[in-house]
């Protein structure tokens, strides 16, 4: 079953965001497979950024995503990738349509809520990065005769 890296971002966390952000993708179904509390190093953020790093706001970025604890997640279900995307709304909340994640909890750039890898290939990678093997968790709810 196809698995997607989900995060709340420092900004999440300060707005008590986790529990609303989790409770959207619980309720369309998808399946929580690993989840933590944690702080970002340095040398994390700019690996988990790499391919930004020529970009102007690099620095912000990795300031902004070690300025404070993320919950990191990772998500199963159909097409959760895609899903999960469309979920949060375009990366510039102004651009964000109500009803995603960042339309209705952002306003700028820099400030998202929420991260979500874009590709079967980038969520591979972001999973690897931040969880363990032995942390992601295998199980299956009878729910799951009543969603697919
Ligand atoms: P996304 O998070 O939607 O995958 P991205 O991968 O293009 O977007 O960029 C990663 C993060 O970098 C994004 O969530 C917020 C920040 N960012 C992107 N474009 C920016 C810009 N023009 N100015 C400042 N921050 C930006
Ligand atoms: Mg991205």
């Amino acid at each position: 079953m196809e698995k997607t890296f989900l995060m709340v971002k420092p900004d999440g966390v300060q707005r008590n965001l986790i529990g609303e952000i989790v409770s959207r993708f619980e309720k369309k179904g998808f399946q929580l497979v690993g989840g933590k509390l944690m702080s970002i190093s340095q040398e994390l953020a700019e690996e988990h950024y790499g391919e930004h790093k020529e970009r102007p706001f690099f620095g912000e970025l990795v300031d902004f995503i070690t300025s404070g604890p993320v919950f990191a997640m990772v998500w199963e279900g159909e097409n959760v990738i895609a899903t999960a995307r469309l979920m949060m709304g375009a990366t510039n909340p102004k651009d964000a349509a109500p009803g995603t994640i960042r339309g209705d909890f952002g306003i700028t750039v820099g400030k998202n809520v929420i991260h979500g890898s874009d590709s079967p290939t980038s969520a591979e990678r972001e999973i690897g990065l931040f969880f363990k093997e032995e942390e992601l968790v295998d199980y299956s709810k009878l729910m799951n005769e009543w969603i697919n």
